[in-house]
């Protein structure tokens, strides 16, 4: 039997949980997150030929090293490389949920949305179209709602396509961040890729983004490789040729990707209640 090693990433109460105790058969706390305890809970299942490990880790907004959940998330992604990532989103919070999600796309790792809450989005009269905003980002959709197990053979034959390499909705798009912001990140990114010492465990695209943000713990793990020093020289140079001032470029890289957000749900997103939901 093969193995698949898949970690649960999302916001805090998109779910997780939920979905970790139905598919592994634990019985964890659901409920508020309460942001005390930082850390990861293992279960396991078989699943047609496969033993699926998965990991319930923390709930976090964003991939930025501003918090422990934060912080804890991103080493375990480095340290641990799960095969597939279940990015888990509340359905009912979908332009919120999909930021975190635009920072999983610019890692370039193999990943599976789960839609979690579509029983909230039927009750609130939309609708949603998974399969054409999932060929748009390049991740597979599965609308699931994890409280009752709905969609959970459907996710888990996804996990098991993208392993594989045979989902057809699985493609690598960049969410464009601009013209001069983009010019950084390429020059950034080749130098990054130049540079052997730097690990492969993130994508050079998602490092010369976080670089460009001044992450506090990349800068510094890119600083301490030989050469380091020129890849951040670089970066400094590349901050101050932008238009935009360098406190500015976090905004406009945000900007540019709940822009990217707005734009695919616009074309994917419909809601044929309104009335009902205006009037209650
Ligand atoms: P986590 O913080 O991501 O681990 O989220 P939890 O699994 O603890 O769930 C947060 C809240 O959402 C709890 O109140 C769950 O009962 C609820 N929840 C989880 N899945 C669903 C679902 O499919 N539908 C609905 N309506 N609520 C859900
Ligand atoms: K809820
Ligand atoms: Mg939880």
């Amino acid at each position: 039997m093969r193995t698949i090693n898949v970690a649960l990433i999302g916001n805090p109460n998109c779910g997780k949980t939920s979905l970790f105790n139905i598919v592994s058969g634990a019985r964890e706390h659901v409920g508020n997150y309460s942001g005390v305890t930082v850390d990861a809970k293992a279960g396991s299942v078989r699943y047609k030929n496969y033993r699926i490990n998965i990991v319930d880790l923390p709930g976090t907004y964003s991939l930025a090293s501003y918090s422990p959940e934060e912080l804890y998330v991103r080493q375990y992604l480095r340290d641990e490389t799960p095969d597939v990532i279940i990015n888990v989103v509340d359905g009912s919070n979908l332009e919120r949920n999909l930021y975190l999600t635009t920072e999983l796309i610019d890692m370039d790792r193999s990943m599976v949305i789960a839609l979690n809450m579509v029983d909230e989005l039927e009750r609130a009269g939309v609708k949603l179209d998974c399969k054409m905003l999932g060929e748009m980002i390049g991740v597979p959709i599965v609308p699931i709602a994890a409280r009752t197990g709905r969609g959970i053979n459907e996710l888990l034959d996804t996990v098991i396509r993208v392993y594989e390499g045979t989902d057809p909705a699985v493609r690598h798009i960049h969410v464009n961040l601009g013209t001069d912001i983009e010019h950084a990140v390429t020059v950034l990114k080749d130098t990054i890729k130049a540079n052997p010492h730097v690990g492969l465990h993130f994508s050079p695209r998602y490092l010369a983004i976080k670089l460009l943000e001044k992450d506090a713990e990349v800068e510094k793990a890119i600083k301490a490789l030989p050469s380091g020093k020129e890849i951040i020289d670089l970066r400094d140079s590349l901050l101050a040729g932008l238009p935009t001032a360098a406190d500015d470029i976090n905004m406009s890289i945000a900007n540019a990707k709940y822009g990217f957000i707005a734009g695919a749900l616009a074309e994917t997103m419909e809601t044929t209640k309104k009335e009902e939901i205006n009037s209650t």
